[in-house]
């Protein structure tokens, strides 16, 4: 129920702080020993803390709520792979944007979610660098609580920016750990195609004010919510990487389409987008009936 709901969400911020605390402890020590080892290639990273962050908070979670299931980053890369089930599950990236975090750059937080009947009902996203705590529980709305506030303000912070399509947006783009040649060069035409050329003959107004990568796909998906971004877009998240980030970006108004059914099967996402629905209709364009099936309901 939504009582349950919001008792979880208590918990779950006092499970996220402490997470917090530590990514903040690594930080130090990661920064002063550089112990940085590498995965499928040598940019794609993790860290003791990654570990370390993940056993805290499986470890809360677990203790509070013995009955639910978990999938995590660091669990599923050694090995434990839980099925989806109609039963709740957490699902949890204990450091997103890991890259941030090995070069001292404060775009990093843990990111918890949780799974109930195969769908993302509760939320929390916390960047103990710039203390910005995102949470949202399905049906209840979206908040920010920063520094700064005395009570989490609602989602979004900023009237929707009357839009028509990309141009004079501000878009959230990533480079992924995939550097595979094809890619990066698809990546790289839809980068240059956003951006413009106004020596190609792009017309005035017609380019995005800027592109962003801010390095965590829960942070992109939080400044979605939040307005300060108009579109996320992104190939090859993970379940941990969208989980709680879409719940937060739909309560807030948003779409979210692309890859929901990737949190539900533990598979790698061909691509997600999130942001202003008709935005996000537009950047799906042409296959929009395609993959309007596959967009999650509006808040
Ligand atoms: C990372 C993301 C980042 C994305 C990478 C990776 P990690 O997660 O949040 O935005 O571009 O592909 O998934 O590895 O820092 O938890």
């Amino acid at each position: 129920s939504s009582t349950d709901l919001q008792d979880i969400l208590a918990f779950t911020i006092t499970v996220a702080r402490a997470a917090g605390d530590l990514i903040l402890q690594g930080s130090d020590a990661i920064l002063s020993s550089g112990n940085v080892d590498e995965k499928k290639n040598s940019v794609d990273l993790v860290t003791e803390y990654d570990v370390k962050v993940e056993e805290l908070v499986k470890g809360e979670l677990g203790k509070k709520y013995p009955t639910f299931s978990f999938i995590g980053e660091e669990s599923y890369a050694a090995g434990s792979r839980p099925p989806l089930t109609e039963e709740p599950t957490w699902c949890v990236d204990p450091i997103d944007g890991t890259t941030n975090f090995v070069h001292g750059f404060p775009h990093v937080c843990v990111s918890i979610g949780l799974i109930y009947n195969k769908i993302p009902v509760l939320g929390v996203i916390y960047n103990p660098f710039l203390e910005q705590l995102y949470t949202s529980v399905k049906g209840q709305g979206a908040y920010v609580k920063r520094h700064r506030d005395p009570a989490p303000v609602k989602l979004p912070l900023s009237k929707p920016r009357p839009l028509e399509s990309f141009s004079k947006g501000l878009l959230g783009i990533e480079w992924g750990s995939d550097r595979s040649a094809p890619l990066i060069h698809a990546k790289g035409e839809s980068f240059k195609r956003l951006a413009g050329n106004p020596n190609e003959g792009v017309e005035r107004g017609q380019m995005a004010h800027s592109l962003r990568s801010l390095g965590s796909a829960a942070l992109n998906f939080a400044m979605v919510a939040q307005g300060g971004l108009d579109l996320y877009w992104e190939i090859g998240c993970w379940p941990w990487d969208i989980c709680a980030g879409s719940i937060i970006a739909q309560e807030a108004g948003c779409l979210v389409a692309g890859s929901l059914d990737s949190p539900l099967d533990n598979n790698v996402s061909e691509d997600v987008l999130a942001g202003r629905k008709h935005i996000v209709i537009r950047a799906i364009g042409d296959t929009a009936s395609e993959k309007g099936d596959r967009c999650s309901e509006e808040a």
